[in-house]
């Protein structure tokens, strides 16, 4: 195990699988993708599998301390407890690689994508989904612990209960409240029993190794300020999307009311937060038209407190939440790691002055004595938006997907400058 003390800042860029590598053919992505149900295929997205070697020594060319990247299931377990040696081999040189160069992994275990297997039986609806889950974080844990001390368990619980289970743009394409109630205690079942499969597997369980989830938040602002309706399911959405689940982690138990209440452990399960911030969205007090019966959310550009910026996608760019999403957070008294937090703009100029601009904000939640641990921005590299395509492009390196030549932007080097002030001037 590294020993190597951690720098006062991680900083870097984070990538997920299924994004990036290319060929994920045995997940329920792909077999979403290849059933015609989003736009675009992932095909060989980034490449990433064959091109990591390349693509690290661009961030070591950044100057990046840390890198966050996603281990996907379908390569390590295609089929139903057979584990594939040489898929983890894979994912254990790219942990040498980093370490080779200097940089801190972390190293996400779900990122949206399931094995095929795990979809058909019945996937996170399955009740043994926890158990499964777990039986792969012990395998993986097992192989790559002497290069990870930093895990994130799942990417975006509620995001991607969300859209699995909520809007069906996402596998299993399912569009009932009722499912994503039953899918959401799984997930909060499976972190806890990954979280204790990690400890387990170090020998000095605790003091080295951090573990959580990487949490999606938003800022939420009501629609009418003067409603009251609208300022209580502000209220009921904050509370649902951005502190039920991690609520469940800290306090071990599960509560929504009149549905459901368990005991999940003794004690918290989180040993930091990962954060991951993109927007705000306005909040109509009403269930019409709602897909949740959380009111109804708009990123309405006409709205008189919208900033009248926006990325591509039409998510409105307001840094100002981030400060608030931090300063929310103080709360659970743990160190904080933004584990995404970018833009896919047209022009890179944009995304300049995001990456400015967020940084300004993590570092004013610093200042009123929000623990922050570090900031990675997604994406490293431009990569397969999801539903969204080849479209979106996040990436603070441009891939041209024909010929899989990367380009560094300008805004990579504004990070890096950001990122290098920040820690020198860290007292
Ligand atoms: O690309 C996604 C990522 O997979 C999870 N967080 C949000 C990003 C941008 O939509």
């Amino acid at each position: 195990m590294n020993q190597k003390k951690l720098p006062s800042l991680l900083w870097g860029s984070a990538t997920a699988a299924h994004q990036v590598e290319g060929n994920n053919t045995n997940n329920d992505w792909w077999a979403f993708e290849q059933a015609g149900k989003v736009r675009f295929p992932s095909g060989i997205a980034c490449d990433q599998f064959n091109r990591f070697k390349d693509d690290f020594g661009i961030l070591s060319q950044l100057g990046h301390n840390a890198h966050r990247f996603s281990v996907e299931w379908s390569r390590i377990e295609p089929r139903e407890n057979e584990w594939d040696e040489k898929a983890l081999d894979h994912y254990e040189e790219m942990l040498l690689e980093l370490h080779r160069l200097g940089i801190e992994p972390v190293v996400t275990l779900h990122h949206f994508t399931n094995p095929i297997w795990f979809a058909e039986k019945g996937g996170w609806l399955n009740p043994e989904a926890p158990v499964y889950f777990a039986r792969f974080t012990r395998r993986v844990v097992e192989r790559l612990k002497e290069h990870v001390r930093i895990w994130i368990t799942i990417n975006e619980p509620m995001v991607f209960l969300y859209h699995g289970f909520c809007t069906g743009l996402w596998p299993p394409g399912v569009k009932s409240f009722d499912s994503a109630v039953k899918v959401l205690p799984n997930l909060v079942k499976a972190h806890v029993a990954a979280y204790r499969e990690i400890h387990a597997c170090y020998e000095n369980p605790r003091k080295e190794v951090w573990v959580s989830i990487s949490k999606h938040m938003s800022a939420f602002s009501p629609y009418d300020p003067r409603s009251i309706k609208d300022r209580v399911f502000v209220f009921l959405r904050d509370w649902f999307f951005n502190h039920l689940f991690l609520k469940a982690l800290v306090k071990g138990f599960l509560f929504f009311p009149g549905i459901y209440c368990e005991f999940l452990s003794s004690g918290s399960t989180l040993d930091f937060i990962g954060l991951n911030y993109y927007s705000r969205y306005f909040i109509k007090g009403t269930t019409k038209g709602g897909l949740t019966p959380l009111g109804v959310d708009t990123q309405d550009p006409e709205h008189p407190e919208h900033s009248k910026e926006q990325n591509v996608m039409g998510w409105e760019v307001y840094p100002e939440g981030l400060t608030r999403v931090l300063m929310s957070l103080k709360k659970y008294k743990l160190p904080i790691l933004i584990s995404e937090n970018g833009i896919c703009a047209a022009e890179d100029a944009q995304r300049e002055s995001f990456i400015r601009r967020h940084i300004d904000a993590v570092r004013k939640a610093q200042s009123a004595g929000v623990p922050i641990w570090g900031y990675l921005y997604w994406s490293f590299l431009d990569n397969f938006e999801w539903a969204e395509g080849y479209g979106p492009r996040f990436g603070i390196v441009e891939v041209n997907y024909d010929t899989q030549e990367r380009k560094v932007r300008q805004s990579a080097h504004v990070l890096s400058e950001a990122c290098r002030k920040w820690k020198e001037q860290l007292p």
